[in-house]
């Protein structure tokens, strides 16, 4: 864990550091969140497919990813908006991944749209059994929107229960806003216990608490196929984003520092050895940032690659649809039925 840590950190700092010497045009990530992000990542069911886990990330997720074994050479490539960008071609801000292969959904950026989205995957995962679930990660000051309050909803409806572990990352901020002035319950995962869900609030800046509060929350989820409301104290260790400046913030808990310190009085590593990493991801990071540097820009054509649509469907699809009814088949359901429904009034 501690690795990937350093890892997604000099992966953070390297991408500020680009964003304000003119390679990138904006920044925004997870420093301050790599105990509890890195965590997620390695104990993720990865791959493709109703059996394994979908992720629905947050744009803070880059250790996350990091952990499943993303190459952070292409966070780099997304942040200098080149073509080789594997997320979005150079089309999106940096932090907005996405990968199909492992089930990794598009990061937005209106905040917590994950939170309804995500609801379809867990649906689609209930109906087919197995193992995976669904994962949606949003920040705190989000769970004010009503996508927030749908998942809830969605996610508890009795005798069809969703395998989804909500998580709520809480930096205590929106923006510049301080969450105690924003919500009147103190705990956010307190929330749940109204819908009859199971829930918990952990330290997710200590890598060892972090690791287990996950490591059991997703076993109920993948066991019992009902939903888990999980909120983890993270700090916000670089401000909002390049926005309000991404200055180091000296106040808040550093899970790094934290971790080497533990790592340090157990003899598992030492100070120099901790240093010594450091300095290899970061030289690496570097380097890997000149050659990104030089890669080529997408074409301008490309824009309208992988848009939502490329037919038009406010003039020839709004005309059809409505009018032939043949266009639309009825889905397989396996929704709980009433009675009735069953006995054929609508319900
Ligand atoms: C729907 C929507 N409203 C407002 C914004 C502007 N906005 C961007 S980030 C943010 C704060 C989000 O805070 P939180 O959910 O706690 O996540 P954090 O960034 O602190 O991790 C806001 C209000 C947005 N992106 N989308």
């Amino acid at each position: 864990m501690h690795e990937r840590m350093v890892e997604a950190r000099c992966l953070e700092e390297r991408l500020i550091r680009m964003q304000r010497g003119g390679d990138g045009y904006f920044w925004i990530g997870g420093p301050g969140e790599e105990a509890f992000n890195v965590a997620l990542g390695l104990l993720a069911k990865k791959g493709q497919g109703l059996d394994h886990d979908y992720l629905h990330l947050h744009y803070r997720s880059s250790a996350t990813l990091l952990a499943m074994g993303a190459d952070p050479v292409d966070a780099l490539r997304q942040m200098k908006s080149v073509a080789t960008d594997p997320y979005s071609g150079g089309r999106n801000f940096c932090g907005h991944y996405s990968k199909r292969e492992w089930n990794v959904a598009p990061i937005t950026s209106p905040i917590e749209v994950q939170y309804a989205t995500a609801i379809g995957t867990a649906i689609a995962q209930k109906r087919a059994g197995g193992e995976g679930i669904t994962i949606v990660q949003g920040g705190d000051a989000g769970t004010a929107e009503g996508d927030f309050a749908s998942c809830l909803v969605w996610a508890s409806r009795p005798g069809f229960e969703l395998p989804m572990l909500i998580i709520v990352t809480n930096n205590g901020w929106g923006i510049s806003t301080p969450g105690h002035e924003q919500h009147g319950e103190q705990r956010i995962a307190d929330r749940g216990k109204a819908f009859g869900m199971r829930t918990a609030t952990i330290d997710g800046n200590d890598a060892e608490s972090a690791y287990r509060g996950l490591e059991e929350a997703m076993r109920y989820v993948r066991r019992e196929r009902k939903p888990f409301l999980l909120e983890a104290y993270v700090s916000r260790l670089y401000g909002h984003s390049s926005s309000s400046g991404s200055n180091y913030v000296e106040t808040e808990f550093d899970c790094v520092t934290e971790i080497e310190k533990k790592l340090v009085a157990r003899h598992l590593r030492t100070s120099d050895e901790c240093d010594s990493l450091r300095a290899e991801y970061e030289q690496f990071l570097l380097e890997a940032a000149k050659t990104v540097s030089l890669e080529p820009k997408p074409e301008p054509a490309s824009v309208w690659e992988h848009v939502f649509t490329d037919r038009d469907i406010v003039g020839e699809g709004a005309r059809k649809v409505p009018h032939d009814n043949r266009l639309w088949k009825a889905p397989a359901c396996s929704f709980p039925t009433t009675k009735a429904s069953k006995s054929g009034s609508a319900s």
